[in-house]
């Protein structure tokens, strides 16, 4: 019979216990010690553990449960799937520092302000699915495993549960039932959250990369470094041999020949990130959710020894295009030129590296596009049908959705969109409007029925959904991505049209189809093809080739449906052996300070205007890849940049490489003094070493955002240890304490070199004036060639530096308020932040209600005098925190001061005009 292992207090044997309960499966449950270990090659105890009866062992808690469940013939659904992946990914992060705060800490009334994000997500979903459980009318696994994750918070008072009513109908539903109460009996025997008490002290204290979002997280990293991660001997010593190898004899990884092309024995990978709309320049919104976050993969990709092609290029066709011209007094291929090149312009200045940025009005678009057309239509995957479209006379062409405005056949308002009515919400057919005018010259259009082309897309969907299944469960595809695929497949596919009465466009070669173009959505993503092709004659060995590639599409996740249903249909369809996408990246959104950005009103910063900043490109990329949407929304500050500046870049990172370099240059002639390790090194050792192993995983599950806050925590590492060593003074003591000034030295100026490498993805430039300031080997960048990373000594004793000088400058209050009040972004009061419209995607169409709202001082609640006063306030304090824990001050002085420093946040918070609700307020209930 199988066996159960657990222990009292242990949150996650609370979720086995109750699955093992609700599926009814027989099963022996032996309680035991938290310090047991029943998997025997596990060095930490692991507990929850289910020994098989074929003598494997299952120790991850949700593989556990649904195990269970499957023994019990109930399957996991993919849905289903999908929750358990946000209950490990996402709500265990958050519940871990909850937990952590309230057991440990005391500090119950900070709960609500981690767990609101993940709760939010909870309930919107409850919402929507409008039914009793998770994934349907029966619990499912994910119900239990939620449940039991939930439970210490939810089942005591309504802590921590604000006004997230769907949440607490759907818990309190589960929780009636007698397997989940005699569960919750046996784990917790009554005591509430305190029973977990024991098990908590022995955790390691939440990381600050497991705090996601900015809104719930506004934290210092001051405040959450607190603990250490407990480190075993036998770690210790691997993590010294480890340091005693040579990356000198492993292939260099610098080298690009171009064209780059697929190689027998390689990881081949095809990166791609949208292509963004030419029309429009790009804001940090849409810089950070494709053309940034793929270039730091693939500068990453690099770095571990694949072979990586990274394409891109502007998006040119449409009406979009037509109509900028149209506005500009130019023709859409004078725009194009012009938008073309200042988007290559602005990615120069970010320091994408792009291997080849091009663009989709070009020869072999229309050649690729129109072999695919035809291809798709000799195989009987396209049909016809008679559309009735608007046509303007006056200007003399068919009116796209977005053109047309009039009186909403459902509700009379008059100001209804031709594809929307913005007062009841409903979807209107432009057709259908009663009253319609034409946006661009108000006259009255007609209706035209015309003939037009659409991709049969439930022919295709059994293909489809076969290939999908296969992708999604192999690949990495964001949860989003998974999530936006499912309901569009749910919701059944109906044929696509593909064609349109325009201009500018691929033309149609069909003779009956003449005086049409394909759809943008139809032509744009066969251009990482054509792009491609432009690249190299070669093209064919990345795109049909997929046994050898794999591919990685980045984009925003607004882009997710036409990369993950319309484009691979239209590739299936062909029937040409093509390569399609294997990891799909959505992005969540971006927000500017506590709004949208918005051309329109002025509002947010552009790609062309960071560089009049003067604010070096690798601060941006720093910062935007620090607030990374990823997982959810989350948003630009200049006050949280200038923090971030000041706190990560400046005092902990910049500050920790400086000194390492100081110290050989001051007192050690510039040369690498010798290294003689002691137990505490090579503790540091191990923990530099886990932390690169966390940043490699999570690189390699394209979690950017996530894998960033490890490099700081190696550098706040080497930040303590430095100052518990005190090289300065030692190196003025006696033979043995120079000789420790000198290993603490050694080791601090090789974890320099380490970061740089770990930094060069993000910050490519500050990565190389790293490395030329210790003067390190060009083969100090093989450090993550091989499986989690090797952490050695590169600068050997004898090794000579070059010159050391600061990296970061601080920015200063006055010159970030400046910035903020340049670019905007207070909000008025009449207008709540809105999130998620269609009008954040990049296009040139304002908004209704976009245009004319003008932004002054008289109409926010804003103080900016009193938050520049706050901010430095905030940085100083923050700043003090941070030495007080350097110095391993007492425990009670940091708590007094860790709460002026949250005090201070929250009257910044409130200075700045963002609602109370926004502000790391304690305790504060919604
Ligand atoms: N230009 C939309 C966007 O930038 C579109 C992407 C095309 S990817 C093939 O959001
Ligand atoms: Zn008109």
């Amino acid at each position: 019979m199988m066996k159960l292992f657990v222990s009292e207090g242990n949150p996650h044997c609370l979720k086995v216990l109750a699955a093992l309960e609700t599926a009814g499966v027989r099963c022996d449950v032996q309680v035991v010690s938290h310090e047991e270990k029943p998997v025997p090659f596990l060095s930490r105890p692991s507990l929850p553990a289910l020994l098989l009866s074929n003598g494997q062992h299952l120790f991850s808690p949700n593989a556990i449960c649904r195990y269970m469940f499957e023994v019990s013939g109930q399957e996991c659904t993919e849905l289903c799937n999908q929750w358990l992946e946000w209950e490990a990914t996402d709500l265990q992060p958050a519940l871990l520092q909850a937990l952590h705060m309230a057991v440990l800490q005391g500090k119950a009334s900070d709960v609500p302000k981690v767990l609101t994000v993940p709760l939010s997500y909870l309930d919107q979903n409850l919402n929507k699915a409008a039914t009793p459980y998770l994934t349907g009318d029966v619990v499912s696994v994910a119900d239990v495993v939620l449940w039991a994750a939930l439970h210490p918070f939810l089942s005591e008072s309504p802590l921590a549960l604000g006004e997230h009513k769907s949440v607490r109908v759907w818990f309190d539903h589960v929780a009636t039932s007698q397997s989940c109460v005699s569960a919750a009996q046996k784990v917790l025997q009554g005591k509430g959250l305190q029973a977990m008490k024991s098990f908590m002290q022995r955790q390691p204290a939440p990381q600050s990369s497991q705090c996601k979002g900015t809104q719930s997280c506004n934290s210092s990293p001051a405040e959450d470094d607190e603990g250490e991660r407990a480190v075993s001997q036998e770690e210790m010593e691997a993590a010294a041999l480890t340091w005693n190898k040579s990356l000198k004899d492993c292939p260099s990884t610098t080298d690009r020949l171009h064209p780059i092309l697929p190689q027998e024995g390689r990881r081949n990978i095809l990166l791609t990130s949208a292509l963004p709309y030419v029309n429009n320049v790009p804001h940090l919104g849409n810089i950070i959710g494709c053309v940034l976050s793929a270039d730091v993969f693939s500068r990453y990709g690099r770095l571990r020894g694949w072979n990586m092609l990274f394409v891109c290029g502007t998006d040119e066709y449409g009406t979009a295009t037509e109509n900028k011209a149209r506005e500009e007094g130019l023709t859409p291929q004078q725009i194009c030129d012009k938008y073309h090149t200042i988007h290559a312009s602005i990615y120069k200045w970010f320091q994408v590296d792009f291997d080849f940025f091009g663009r989709t009005t070009t020869e072999k678009q229309t050649e690729i596009a129109q072999d695919i057309f035809w291809r798709l239509h000799k195989n009987g995957f396209l049909v016809e049908d008679t559309v009735e479209q608007l046509r303007c006379e006056s200007c003399q062409r068919f009116l796209a959705d977005r053109f047309v405005e009039g009186t909403c056949p459902h509700c009379n308002y008059p100001d209804a969109r031709g594809d929307q009515c913005d007062k009841c919400g409903r979807l209107i057919n432009a057709v259908e409007l009663k009253a319609p005018h034409c946006k661009v010259c108000s006259q009255t259009p007609v209706i035209r029925s015309s003939k037009h082309l659409f991709l049969d897309l439930p022919k295709l969907e059994a293909q489809l959904e076969q290939w999908l299944e296969k992708s999604t469960s192999t690949g990495d595809w964001t949860s989003n991505a998974k999530q936006i695929t499912r309901s569009w497949l749910r919701d059944g596919l109906k044929p696509r049209c593909i064609t349109r009465d325009l201009q500018w466009g691929t033309p149609v070669p069909h003779p009956d189809f003449k005086e049409k173009v394909f759809y943008v959505w139809f032509d744009a993503p066969i251009g990482y093809v054509s792009i491609t092709a432009n690249y190299t004659d070669k093209w064919e060995k990345w795109w049909k080739n997929p046994d050898q590639v794999e591919m990685y599409n980045f984009m925003a996740k607004d882009n997710v449906p036409f990369h993950s249903v319309v484009f691979p249909c239209s590739l299936l369809g062909a029937q040409d052996n093509y390569t399609l996408v294997n990891h799909l990246i959505a992005t969540e959104y971006l927000n500017y300070e506590d709004t949208k950005f918005s051309k329109s009103r002025g509002v947010g910063v552009f790609g062309d205007m960071a560089k009049d900043t003067g604010i070096p490109s690798d601060v941006w990329r720093f910062y935007l890849l620090y607030v990374r949407p990823e997982g959810q929304d989350s948003a630009f500050s200049w006050a949280d940049m200038a923090l971030k500046n000041n706190s990560e870049l400046l005092n902990n990172l910049g500050n920790f490489i400086n000194r390492g370099g100081m110290f050989v240059s001051k007192f050690f002639d510039g040369c690498v003094p010798a290294m003689e390790l002691l137990q505490e090194d090579k503790k540091l050792l191990a923990l530099v070493g886990w932390e690169l192993q966390q940043y490699i995983q999570l690189m390699d599950k394209v979690k950017i955002r996530d894998a960033l806050k490890h490099i700081l925590n190696i550098s706040r590492h080497g930040n303590q240890y430095i100052q518990v060593n005190e090289p300065w003074k030692k190196i003025k003591g006696g033979d043995e304490e120079r000789q420790r000034a000198g290993t603490v030295t050694g080791v601090s100026v090789n974890m320099a070199c380490l970061l740089s490498v770990m930094l060069l993805p993000y910050m490519p430039a500050v990565s190389q004036t790293i490395r030329d300031q210790l003067n390190a080997p060009l083969y100090c960048v093989n450090t993550m060639l091989q499986g989690t990373g090797v952490f050695a000594c590169v600068l050997d004793v004898g090794h000579r530096i070059g010159t050391v000088s600061p990296l970061f400058q601080k920015l200063e209050v006055d010159q970030i308020e400046a910035l903020k009040k340049r670019f905007g972004g207070q909000q008025p009061e009449d207008e709540p932040p809105k999130k998620k419209t269609a009008s954040q995607s990049a296009t040139s169409t304002p908004a209704p209600g976009d245009t004319g709202v003008e932004v002054t001082a008289a109409n926010t609640r804003a103080d900016p005098e009193k938050a520049s006063q706050l901010t430095q306030a905030v940085a100083e304090q923050g700043e003090k925190v941070r030495a007080l824990k350097a110095q391993k001050a007492d425990k009670a002085v940091v708590t007094a001061e860790v709460a002026k420093l949250l005090d201070l946040k929250k009257q910044l918070a409130l200075a700045e005009g963002k609602s109370p609700e926004s502000a790391p307020t304690k305790g504060k209930k919604k």
